[in-house]
């Protein structure tokens, strides 16, 4: 057997598409709508986007469409961390091409960004592309992390569509290849090559959205992962009743994913960095609160449960969050004398000479290994490696103390075991749900829809999620409507603003409304595994964020 059963089932799945995209594509118009503007800095943007910020947003509708028959090269790239749903936006975007007119053709630009950079391509043809259909990964074309951002950079990526005769590149990203993705497109425009550039929402963090852009694609699927070895923990804990678990999930700055997964599984207890941030909570009250429910469910015999922690937790305590500032600038700063460091205890010493007193005493009272991992390298826009930084243990280990002190005091006499796991590799390339499968494929078919439109620096937008695919709203985005300015590796950028879990939004008030019950009883539940073929309310179902955030509209 060459493939799994499963794996040949997925190659025939026909995602679906909303209403308005099972049209011809010759009868598909845009319609433009109000126009747009920065989420914030909205001066400074203009000035840094001329052409590009302030346009319309864009919807589609029947018509007569007489641009989307001449023959067009497209180039392809995945940029960023893996999320399920990646091959489906590619499978959209060639489906609706060669719709369009059989002689276009795309290509994927190997590696991610760096692949338009040394001209490394692959034409995607229907046999090359069909076993990558319906699956997870980016290994079609591969993915990689570097940033296009040079004046030098953007020169090469014009010579090399010009050498293909590329007039459109779809760059499939996050919140900083979106960026990206902008900047390349204001740079086209300045110089009417005539290019364009078209963004597509990817990344299985959750924190690229807005009233358009519902949920980013991944987000489905990786949540839905997690949540099934979530609940086969939980299912496991109550069982043994020794562990507690303490599981660290992947989502970068932003808690959706440990969000989403909490209303999956229901755990004893999550933490949600937004609110820690938001109520100033020190590492010692976090650590303390988890404490006081151990014991209080060790009170009823309890002694087991199941703790999520987002890996960004460490940036939003406070004092940590001011020190993760603190290194990041010295590091900006003063890269290459750092660099001379030949061992752990001179970096240590040469960052703690450098902190503010406050910031010195915090970075002293970490462990050696948590030092460690917030001194490693930035990734390539800039952030700290959060998901290096093992948040689980540190907790582990620091609730293990403050447990030892109780029992010592009298105020907790239970038993305590912990086992730690981190959860993030494990859902990025899984097989796409079919949400994720319908979603990517209708991402990438719309993206040809924006570039036949003759748009550039939009993102494909594809709303009301919540409902069948047939009832979903395609159109488009101007990307820097979702930008501010942020200090990145020491200056002031114009990027796109994560979005962040809001503590006034629907999913934070269900969990806050039902969290203390959770704590004390045992409240698990089992999603299971994902189902690809069945009925729809088991099989088709995105989020319950997005349930909730969508409940109250
Ligand atoms: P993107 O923002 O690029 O989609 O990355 C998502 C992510 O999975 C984060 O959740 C995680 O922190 C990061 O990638 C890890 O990346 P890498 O494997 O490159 O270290």
């Amino acid at each position: 057997m060459d493939i799994s059963p499963l794996q040949r089932a997925r190659y025939d799945y026909q995602p679906k598409l909303p209403a308005i995209l099972r049209e011809p594509i010759g009868s598909i118009i845009s319609v433009t709508g109000e126009s747009t503007k920065p989420v914030s800095d909205g001066e400074k943007i203009k000035a840094l986007f001329p052409h590009t910020c302030g346009l319309p947003t864009v919807s589609f509708q029947k018509g007569k469409n007489s641009t989307a028959s001449p023959s067009r090269n497209i180039g392809v790239i995945l940029s960023g961390g893996q999320a399920p749903g990646g091959h489906n936006v590619i499978s959209g975007l060639f489906d609706a091409m060669k719709e369009a007119n059989k002689e276009n053709h795309l290509y994927g630009f190997k590696g991610g960004p760096s692949g338009i950079l040394e001209d490394s391509y692959i034409e995607i043809t229907e046999e090359f592309l069909k076993p990558y259909r319906n699956t997870g990964g980016f290994d079609i074309i591969g993915s990689g992390r570097t940033k296009l951002e040079t004046e030098e950079q953007f020169e090469i990526c014009e010579k090399v569509c010009k050498n293909h005769q590329i007039s459109s590149i779809v760059i499939i990203g996050g919140d900083d290849s979106n960026t990206n993705a902008a900047v390349l497109a204001e740079y086209f425009a300045k110089k009417q090559n005539g290019i364009q550039v078209i963004g597509c929402p990817k990344t299985i963090d959750g924190d690229l959205k807005n009233e358009s852009i519902e949920i980013s694609f991944g987000f489905d699927t990786a949540t839905k992962t997690y949540s099934e070895m979530i609940g086969n923990i939980e299912r496991d804990a109550n069982s043994a009743k020794k562990y507690w678990h303490f599981i660290k999930l992947m989502g970068r700055s932003a808690s959706h994913i440990a969000l989403e997964c909490a209303l999956e599984t229901q755990p004893n207890i999550c933490l949600i960095s937004e609110e820690v941030e938001a109520k100033r909570q020190s590492l010692a009250s976090i650590v303390d609160d988890i404490a006081l429910t151990i014991a209080s469910r060790a009170k009823d015999g309890n002694n087991f449960g199941v703790i999520l922690i987002p890996e960004g937790l460490v940036e939003f305590i406070p004092e940590v969050k001011i020190l993760i500032e603190e290194i990041n600038d010295l590091l900006a700063r003063e890269a290459e004398t750092f660099a001379l460091s030949s061992n752990d205890n001179e970096m240590f010493a040469f960052v703690a000479e450098r902190l503010s007193a406050e910031s010195r005493k915090v970075f002293l009272l970490l462990p050696e290994s948590i030092k460690k991992q917030l001194l490693m390298d930035r990734d390539p826009h800039g952030n700290v490696q959060v998901s290096r930084i093992e948040t689980d243990k540190l907790l582990a280990e620091m609730v293990t103390s403050q447990l030892k002190a109780m029992k010592e005091n009298g105020t907790y006499n239970g038993k305590f075991s912990t086992m730690t796991h981190f959860f993030g590799y494990e859902g990025r390339c899984a097989f796409p749900t079919n949400f994720d499968a319908d979603y990517c494929y209708s991402l990438g078919y719309n993206a040809f829809l924006l570039i036949i439109g003759g748009l550039t620096g939009y993102l494909s937008s594809v709303k009301n999620l919540s409902a069948p695919a047939m009832e979903w709203k395609a159109g488009g985005i101007p990307i820097t409507m979702m930008m501010n300015l942020e200090q990145r590796h020491g200056e002031l950028k114009p990027v796109i603003k994560k979005a962040l879990v809001e503590l006034e939004g629907a999913p934070f008030k269900y969990f806050e409304a039902h969290r203390a019950q959770w704590a004390q009883e045992t409240c698990f539940t089992f999603p299971g595994a994902v189902q690809y073929f069945g009925p729809t309310e088991v099989c088709d179902l995105t989020t319950i964020t997005l349930a909730l955030e969508q409940a109250g509209k």
